[in-house]
């Protein structure tokens, strides 16, 4: 390979390009789990250093605990700088490897400030002049706490790697999130010679069947090998954190040697002897990537296909405020081993049967609106469904509907269950807090997409959340 003469910007752009591509996947540090990602890259002219401008996503750069996180950052990327250093070398052809300093870039107008002070530096000795961390500062109160409570990506890919069966379940009324998390780290462990199934207790949702790929049983098939005989065994836990959510399968659950609970639920309880959460990743699933990639698992398009599931579903598509610059990533990176998004699509959201629109022809309807237009609810009853001949699971993604007529802030959909009981789901636009109007009849979720379920009869709660949204919708 020739070598070519880059000008700074270029090596930057390259550089950036490499350090992105690592935070995904050789990067493990725990602190690395956030958001963290490489704004710009600038090298000196001379080629002998550059400077990488870090930031973190979703943290206020003013609040005290983000300061505590961007230390803890600028300290792993300290450590990881001969192992990013060596990756440079390797993939860009340099006459030497520029010396790297890290600085945080709180906001461009501060990046373009330290980078004019940079310029009047003596750089020579830039590795040991920018560490300015200092290394014994005590660590504060929450930080231990934050660490106590979840365990690092490669720690649980080596508990993983020495477990020899691992059960893996997934929570109540089953979405491709829970199932493609689960049916990705089953693959993963089998294809380590490991005995793996996802365990449920319900039917799995049609237009997500095609991502199975035999990992699953029902729990009735399990229940004589796991609770009687003592067979040893791991038990994980994916997109749910309380064992409440395992319905009658709870008691499989907690019977393993050791659990481990992956969530990204802020509501999560992380009950398990591992925890995994990371309320701010997209998807269970964007979790359970990182787990698989620190396990060492060749690339897989079925493995990669069931983790495209989870993220396309919970990002809605990647519509939803949750999705960001790294699930893009992944996902990217899931593509490039083999996933189909034209051939998912087809399977998840083309694939319909025409019962499910006459029930959407029913329930639309009934829907009222309040609040001049920005609260909107809508019901169904069982009489709707037995003259539409439509299922359950077939109202899904009525909420979604509602929202997005224009104007409509939140959308409420109630409806009546087989034994009687009333099911409500509310999706929220920009500001309202979905999950508190949930959390008043006993339910909960993220704050633009909640849900509960209660004993009172439709008509009622139907009235009442019609009052509630006009008396608090602006
Ligand atoms: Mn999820």
């Amino acid at each position: 390979m020739t070598r070519r003469n880059y000008r700074g910007g270029r090596i930057g752009e390259e550089i950036k390009r490499i350090i992105s591509e690592m935070l995904l996947r050789e990067l493990k540090d725990p602190a690395f789990s956030g958001f963290v990602s490489v704004t710009d890259v600038r090298a000196a002219d001379d080629g002998s250093y550059a400077t990488v401008y870090i930031t973190m996503l979703g943290s206020d750069p003013n609040a005290e605990t983000a300061a505590e996180e961007r230390k803890e950052v600028m300290r792993a990327f300290e450590r990881a700088k001969g192992l990013i250093r060596r990756e440079i070398g390797a993939r860009i052809q340099l006459r030497r490897t520029p010396e790297l300093r890290f600085l945080f870039d709180t906001s461009s107008e501060y990046g373009r400030h330290i980078e004019e002070l940079i310029g009047s530096l003596d750089i020579s000795d830039a590795s040991e002049e920018s560490n300015e961390i200092p290394e014994d500062e005590p660590l504060a109160e929450t930080d231990v706490d934050e660490r106590r409570k979840n365990i690092a990506v490669p720690d649980l890919a080596e508990i993983l790697t020495k477990a020899d069966v691992v059960l893996l379940f997934t929570h109540e009324n089953m979405d491709g999130d829970t199932l493609g998390s689960a049916v990705a780290l089953c693959l993963a462990l089998r294809s380590l010679g490991k005995e793996s199934f996802a365990v449920v207790d319900e039917k799995i949702p049609d237009n997500i069947l095609f991502i199975e790929n035999g990992c699953v049983r029902e729990i009735s098939e399990l229940e004589t090998t796991f609770l009687s005989e003592k067979t040893p065994y791991l038990a994980i836990m994916s997109d749910v954190g309380e064992t409440e959510r395992l319905g009658r399968r709870a008691s499989l659950f907690r019977n393993a040697e050791k659990t481990v609970c992956i969530d990204h639920h802020v509501s999560s309880k992380a009950v398990c002897d591992y925890n995994l959460i990371d309320a701010k990743a997209a998807a269970s699933a964007e979790i359970v990537f990182e787990l698989i990639e620190a396990l060492g698992v060749p690339a897989d398009a079925r493995i990669a296909e069931a983790i495209y599931v989870g993220l396309v579903t919970d990002t809605g598509r990647f519509q939803y405020a949750n999705t960001t610059e790294k699930t893009h990533l992944i996902a990217a990176t899931l593509l490039r081993r083999g996933v189909s998004p034209a051939k998912v699509s087809v399977e998840i959201y083309q694939n319909f049967r025409p019962e499910k629109l006459y029930l959407e022809n029913a329930v639309m309807g009934t829907f009222r609106t309040v609040a001049n237009g920005k609260g909107v609810v809508a019901y169904m009853t069982r009489e709707m469904l037995a003259q539409t001949g439509a299922m359950d699971e077939e109202t899904e993604g009525i909420a979604e509907k509602l929202r997005a007529i224009r104007g409509v802030e939140v959308s409420v959909f109630l409806r009546e269950t087989d034994d009687g009981k009333t099911k409500g789901s509310m999706r929220a636009k920009s500001y309202y807090d979905a999950a508190a109007l949930a959390e008043r009849f006993g339910g909960g979720g993220h704050i633009r997409a909640a849900g509960f379920s209660s004993e009172r009869p439709l008509a009622e709660l139907t009235a009442e959340i019609t009052r509630i949204l006009s008396d608090t919708l602006r």
